[in-house]
């Protein structure tokens, strides 16, 4: 694998600072679920949703679902409904400049909403059975509201329009980012895990993670071109050591991949580092400019 300790291209100063006349908006989306790493009782839940500028119900989006790190909520990206965070100001400026295609961002919790009792095992149990919520009730309130790929929201729509889906998150929400690898590659076709590796119940484990990898690619049946991961981090981030120890071990283990280079040619699985960067949200901003371009476009 291509080691790559090169500085990421960097945000362009204005991105995450300046408002733009043409900018999207951010709206609350509600939404009924269930309880299902408990016990299924029905749950009110809400997500935040940028719309892109110019949005209207007659056009088509991809989509792009986000998720925070542990202890965090719906609000860690865009602070509330109608605020104008710096990643709602990135997204705007990187759809306005072409950087990125236009995309609905959806940012949900995979904790019971204002639940102040979060421990470890609580986090990585919830995040273990997000993909029940996501699937049945939130992609479908969604992309049922919103105008995406989707033409239905059954599970058979989802898979139509999976090449215009794309799943991330931070810390935690990368941990989420590779369960959702592993429980809906049918319904997303990219992924962006920055700083944190995919634990297997509850551990991490490397080469465990890498052979899941390729069993589940193997089981699907995708080609290198239907599929593209993008994992990112710091050199200095807590996660670095055991984000590492996973991407060399499926370069080793993972067969059906094809790692990337750094010119970003070809293959569907690459590991970027940003030298000196830490554990720390501040970073998301690099992490999106440099991954997303590469986004539904496969
Ligand atoms: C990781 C490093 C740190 C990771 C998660 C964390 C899923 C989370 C730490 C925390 O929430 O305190 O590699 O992978």
């Amino acid at each position: 694998m291509e080691k790559n300790r090169d500085s990421l291209k960097a945000v362009p100063e204005n991105y995450c600072e300046e408002e733009i006349a043409h900018g999207g908006k951010v709206v609350r989306l509600d939404y009924t679920t269930k309880d299902y790493a408990g016990n299924n009782e029905e749950l009110q839940k809400y997500c935040f949703v940028y719309l892109p500028y110019g949005y209207e119900e007659t056009k088509k989006y991809n989509t792009l679902y986000l998720l925070h790190g542990g202890g965090g909520e719906m609000d860690v990206f865009f602070e509330g409904e109608g605020r104008s965070s710096r990643i709602k100001k990135l997204f705007d400026h990187m759809i306005e400049n072409g950087d990125m295609e236009a995309a609905i961002v959806v940012t949900p919790t995979y904790y019971h909403i204002g639940n102040k009792e979060i421990t470890m095992d609580y986090s990585v149990n919830q995040i273990e059975h997000f993909h029940q919520e996501l699937l049945c009730d939130l992609i479908p309130a969604v992309e049922g509201r919103y105008a995406t790929y989707a033409e239905s929201t059954d599970l058979e729509g989802l898979k139509a329009s999976r090449e215009h889906r794309a799943y991330g998150g931070y810390s935690m929400g990368s941990l989420s980012t590779w369960c959702t690898f592993k429980n809906c590659l049918d319904y997303f076709s990219c992924f962006l895990p920055m700083s944190g590796d995919f634990w297997i119940d509850g551990n991490s484990d490397a080469k465990g993670a890498a052979e899941l990898m390729e069993r589940i690619y193997q089981k699907h049946g995708y080609a290198q071109n239907e599929v593209l991961v993008y994992a990112v981090t710091g050199d200095l981030d807590i996660a670095y050591e055991r984000m590492k120890n996973q991407m060399e071990a499926v370069a080793l283990y993972a067969k059906s991949y094809q790692f990337r280079t750094n010119d970003d040619s070809e293959g569907n699985i690459c590991f970027r580092v940003e030298p000196e960067a830490i554990h720390d949200y501040k970073y998301m901003p690099l992490y999106f400019y440099n991954a997303l371009p590469h986004f539904w476009r496969l």
